[in-house]
């Protein structure tokens, strides 16, 4: 959905959920995002300036089928629920399948694997879908963001090669200050920086493609937790893990409205 006071020549905030089945809180966020910024609009006045200022692209579930799938079948399906040519394995993982370092170290060219990256880029429906959108608009997006779980962590690129991004102090900054505030608001804990450095070489992702496309605000963020309940997050824990995250991208946007 398309959240937007009208204001000629606005940026864009791009934000999208649920591309791995599993991570259930993703989907939860995205909605909650919805509802906060219709909520809080000219209540909220952080949220009053941030609406004033950009508008919001919200993709709720990136993977619909792999989602539905995890309530259906299997609770900890990741991939999406393509059929592959000559194998009864399914589903390509759509976080390997974007055009950043293909299939590379970190990636899998067998379809039976989790992190399967396809049969070439952009196979799938669902990412060639998000790399269009984002190829016609992207004069116009200025902050490319994807929800993960779990781990708490704030990425920036790049994941798919051991590359320092262009503006890796700018960005290493904004994910530094976000979990600061993070910790100093909820006590809680979040790692930050870039993703090859953090936690692993993964080629194909969404976050380092959109930053080659140009959008060079891009971030991919693991909500909680750290590994307790790991994708089985309690609907206890969803409220307080949207307000975390919410702060994080609050304290990313404006400062990107800064620029
Ligand atoms: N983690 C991400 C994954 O796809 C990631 C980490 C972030 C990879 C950014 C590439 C780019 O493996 C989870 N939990 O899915
Ligand atoms: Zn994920």
């Amino acid at each position: 959905m398309h959240l937007n006071t009208s204001l000629p020549n606005k940026k864009a905030m791009w934000i999208d959920c649920g591309i791995h089945a599993r991570e259930w809180i993703s989907p939860a966020f995205c909605l909650f995002f919805v509802h906060y910024s219709l909520s809080f609009y000219n209540v909220n006045t952080e949220m009053t300036r941030i609406l004033d200022n950009m508008d919001f692209y919200v993709l709720p579930v990136m993977n619909p089928d792999g989602y539905k799938y995890t309530w259906t079948n299997r609770r900890m399906w990741r991939k999406n629920r393509s059929p592959q040519k000559g194998t009864s394995c399914i589903g390509v993982d759509l976080n390997r399948n974007f055009d950043a370092n293909w299939c590379t170290t970190g990636a899998s060219s067998n379809p039976c694997d989790e992190t399967y990256c396809g049969s070439f880029p952009e196979s799938e429906p669902e990412s060639q879908a998000v790399a269009n959108f984002l190829r016609s608009h992207k004069e116009s997006i200025q902050i490319y963001l994807s929800i993960h779980s779990y781990s708490q962590m704030l990425i920036i690129p790049y994941s798919c090669s051991m590359d320092e991004a262009e503006n890796h102090s700018e960005l290493y900054e904004m994910v530094k200050t976000a979990a600061d505030e993070i910790r100093r608001y909820y006590r809680n804990t979040y790692t930050y920086g870039a993703g090859a450095q953090i936690i692993y070489l993964a080629p194909g992702g969404s976050d380092d493609w959109a930053y080659n496309l140009g959008i060079k605000y891009s971030f991919t963020f693991e909500l909680q937790d750290r590994g307790r309940y790991g994708f089985l997050l309690p609907p206890s824990h969803i409220q307080g893990a949207c307000n975390e995250a919410l702060l994080a991208v609050k304290t990313i946007v404006l400062k990107v409205m800064e620029k």
